[in-house]
């Protein structure tokens, strides 16, 4: 495929590591299309080697005074981090009080750390999609990990999570009390479990019903037990536990083999969804013709399958 020489120049910044040529390419990818692609495209060789985390949980408890923690921790251990929040109430994103903004200046100012939030939810292909693409770019700057914060609620999160290598879910006090409050399926997500806010009472009380609902589960046996932290994100404490856990999960996927097996999972989830976006974009670039084949559908002229066979069959729709 011809890529604007434009778009290889902005790759080749990205590359370099400049700062401002990351913030451009990730406007440009939360807007997608053509250029978006383009770009994707030419960063995508150089990828591969930041460790993905995600942090999912519900709002409020902590997830972005967390990654701020961790952040803080991975820098002094030389480490540099990108961060991604996708949550629309983080600081990051500007929608928080006071106090939570004035911690998070704690790395501002830092060029080993990158933070961006995402906005546009208008996005054909969707949040996830745009998430996914701006992990891609932190990863080709070359960010030793790139965290992600979503809340954890809908699809588009577990997409999202799919995409991380280690998925850290947080829960607070008394999350364990009602079990109907632990969301179906976030602890299948969870590489690692965090109670936060374990300044408060009854923290223990919250991991020991985390850790008997995960050895009641199917999780036993899978080969890597999600271990349950608990901690103050707030001050620090607990975080080094949480840092290191997290280590450890990405080497038992390397050793266990399950480093490749997801890397392929998620290689076919991309081709799926970039298929998906590209064949949709092709096929309603003739606008006349779509809105033609959609007024026949509407008429029972014709019917779905058939126009999406016509679309697939026109030459220039699919074919590269
Ligand atoms: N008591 C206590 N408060 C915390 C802790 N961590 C975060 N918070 C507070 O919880 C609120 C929500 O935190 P935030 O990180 O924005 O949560 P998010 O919505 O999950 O990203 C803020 O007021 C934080 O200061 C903690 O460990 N203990
Ligand atoms: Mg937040």
């Amino acid at each position: 495929m011809r890529q604007r020489p434009d778009r290889v120049e902005l790759a080749d910044a990205v590359l370099n590591g400049s700062r401002r040529a990351l913030a451009r390419a990730l406007t440009l990818v939360e807007t997608g299309g053509p250029p978006a692609r383009a770009l994707l495209g030419a960063v995508f060789p150089h990828t591969g080697r930041a460790h993905i985390v995600g942090l999912t949980g519900a709002p409020g408890v902590g997830k972005s005074t967390l990654a701020t923690a961790l952040a803080l921790h991975w820098r002094r251990a030389g480490r540099t981090v990108g961060i991604v929040a996708v949550d629309p109430t983080s600081p990051f994103s500007g929608g928080a009080i006071l106090g939570d903004r004035i911690r998070m200046q704690a790395l501002s100012g830092d060029p080993g750390v990158f933070i961006r939030s995402m906005a546009n939810r208008g996005r054909l292909g969707g949040i996830a999609r745009a998430t996914g693409d701006a992990v891609l770019l932190l990863d080709a700057a070359g960010f030793d990990v790139v965290l992600v914060e979503t809340v954890g609620a809908g699809q588009d999160e577990v997409e999202i999570a799919a995409a991380a290598h280690t998925t850290i879910v947080i829960e607070i006090p008394g999350a364990g009390d009602d079990v109907q409050t632990i969301k179906a399926g976030i602890l299948e997500i969870a590489d690692l479990l965090v109670v936060n806010k374990a300044d408060r009472e009854g923290a223990d009380v919250t991991v020991r019903q985390l850790r008997a609902m995960l050895n009641l589960s199917d999780l036993s046996g899978a080969g890597w037990t999600p271990p349950v932290l608990a901690a103050v994100a707030a001050s620090g404490e607990g975080i080094e536990a949480i840092a290191a856990a997290a280590a450890h999960h990405l080497e038992y996927l390397r050793v266990s083999g399950r480093f490749a097996d997801d890397t392929r999972k998620r290689a076919e989830y991309e081709l799926r969804v970039a298929l998906q976006e590209t064949a949709l974009e092709r096929a309603q670039s003739d606008r006349a013709g779509w809105k033609t084949l959609v007024a026949q559908i509407a008429s029972r002229a014709i019917d779905p399958y058939a126009a999406a066979e016509h679309l697939l069959n026109t030459p220039g729709n699919v074919a590269m």
